[in-house]
């Protein structure tokens, strides 16, 4: 990708367009940026680009500016219809984002983990795992750091581990990483897919659009739609399940690739010569519930295959202590433990959160909604919860459906919501914030509205 002398427009000014300019001008691009927000609301963002030389247009987009430049740059969470991209589309200017850019440049290679929940966990384990194998790595993406942090600061990785957003996938081209994970397709983002789930899970498949038969692809066989991305796949698949191969029948047992539950063992199974197995103890593994095992059995297979030892992995295991803000133990006050589950912003990972629990739980829920039916959390809520607090813009929509189960509170703030969480909890209770829901109704992101919830408990 040629970027000297040519005119960029970058479309959002969070921390991908921040790291875009920053790349593209050392390379000797020019670059105007253009974000809906106003200069004051971009001020922390403005101040990180120095006194770069840049054309600014804020406040609101202005359509002419996309077919003035040779290649736009698009944030992930900028939509893709906005008014000047179909314009630009018809004018032929190639429409990108920075992993796309840092593509053209990475020479490692890539391990990209996909899916719609536990990205993180999985994508911050193998990065441990490569690392603890004496690798050095760069981890990135949709995990909050631009893919092309590493090349401004000139980093020279042994391989890279993106996590990948389907937001990210749909204006990917020449992305090709050799193994690709795929956690698990469930429904999200309607909000932004309104033509249905569907839509979204193609977006989610385009990380394999240049895949060959050199490409690894990670499976999980309990997820039943992601299964069809074997099909047609030109590559190696390996799998991973929480149920033993033999339960499920003795062909797939035989011939299984991968990694499976053989509780409380992980055992993975194909790497050995003769198709041997070999075993990971989960003593020491912090990671709370079911969905936590799947991420560390895909991380595990990534690692494996790209190349790590058993001993990489069993230490990554054994001495993770998780990633802030899934599912994250705070503290106990009272003999009541609080966890902070903010990247749960979608019904899906709430299932998975509340399932992870035996206790009573009392749940903070609410934010933004993505368009989301919230009926499968019926059940789980009935049986689980005591007590339910709803917050933010869902929170009528969530009380509609939710709020007949258990003693239920709409409360006006985050505060609030901590305060009747900790009156209304009982020697041996869980407090849970599992939102469902985006956090942008009331904060940046989901970070902010993790490290909010966590000084409030903290000042209990
Ligand atoms: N903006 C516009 N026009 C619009 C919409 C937004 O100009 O129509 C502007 C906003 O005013 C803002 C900027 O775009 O200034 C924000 O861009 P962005 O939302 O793409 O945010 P970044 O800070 O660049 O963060 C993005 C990812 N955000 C999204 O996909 C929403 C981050 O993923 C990612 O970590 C980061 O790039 C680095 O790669 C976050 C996320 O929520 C964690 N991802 C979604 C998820 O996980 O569910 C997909």
């Amino acid at each position: 990708m040629k970027i000297k002398g040519k005119k960029f427009l970058v479309v959002g000014l969070g921390k991908t367009g921040v790291s875009a300019t920053r790349f593209i001008l050392a390379q000797g691009g020019k670059v105007t940026i253009t974000d809906s927000r106003t200069r004051m609301e971009l001020a922390e963002s403005i101040k990180l680009l120095g006194d770069l030389k840049v054309e600014m247009d804020l406040g609101k987009h202005n359509p002419k500016l996309f077919t003035q430049n040779d290649v736009i740059v698009l944030s992930p969470g900028v939509p893709g219809n906005i008014e000047g991209l179909s314009e630009a589309r018809a004018a032929g200017i190639p429409i990108v984002n920075d992993i796309e850019i840092a593509t053209h440049f990475i020479k490692a290679p890539i391990i990209a983990v996909t899916g719609t929940n536990g990205k993180t966990t999985t994508t911050t384990l193998i990065g441990e795992m490569l690392r603890n194998e004496g690798k050095k790595v760069f981890v990135g993406g949709n995990i909050g750091v631009s893919a092309l942090d590493m090349l401004i600061n000139g980093e020279t990785p042994d391989a890279v581990v993106l996590e990948v957003s389907s937001f990210q996938l749909e204006s990917m081209e020449n992305f090709k990483p050799s193994i690709v994970v795929l956690t698990n397709l469930e429904p999200d983002h309607l909000d932004r897919y309104p033509t249905g789930v569907e839509s979204y899970y193609a977006a989610k498949q385009r990380i394999l659009k240049n895949a060959d038969k050199s490409t690894t692809l990670i499976l999980n066989l309990d997820n039943e739609r992601s299964l069809q991305w074997a099909e047609q796949f030109p590559g190696k698949v390996l799998h991973f399940t929480k149920r033993d191969p033999m339960t499920i029948s003795p062909q797939l047992a035989e011939k299984f690739k991968g990694a499976y539950l053989r509780r409380p063992k992980v055992v993975l199974k194909g790497f050995e010569k003769g198709n041997g197995e070999e075993i990971i103890e989960m003593i020491l593994c912090k990671l709370p519930g079911d969905h936590n095992r799947e991420n560390v059995m895909a991380a595990a297979l990534a690692a494996r295959a790209f190349g790590a030892t058993k001993t990489s992995i069993q230490k990554t295991i054994d001495f993770f202590k998780g990633v802030p803000h899934r599912l994250e133990f705070l503290r106990k006050k009272d003999n009541v433990a609080f966890y902070n589950d903010s990247k749960a912003t979608n019904v899906a990972s709430v299932l998975r959160s509340l399932s992870s629990f035996n206790a009573p739980v009392i749940l903070i829920m609410g934010g933004r909604d993505k368009d989301q039916d919230f009926t499968p959390l019926m059940e789980l809520v009935k049986k689980r919860v005591k007590n339910l607090i709803l917050v933010g813009e869902a929170k009528e929509k969530i009380n509609r459906i939710l709020g007949d189960f258990s003693e239920t509170f709409l409360v006006g703030t985050f505060e609030e919501a901590v305060l009747i969480g900790f009156q209304k909890s009982r020697n041996g209770d869980i407090v849970l914030l599992a939102p469902g829901c985006a956090s942008y109704d009331m904060f940046r992101n989901y970070e902010e509205r993790g490290d909010y919830f966590k000084k409030m408990v903290s000042q209990l």
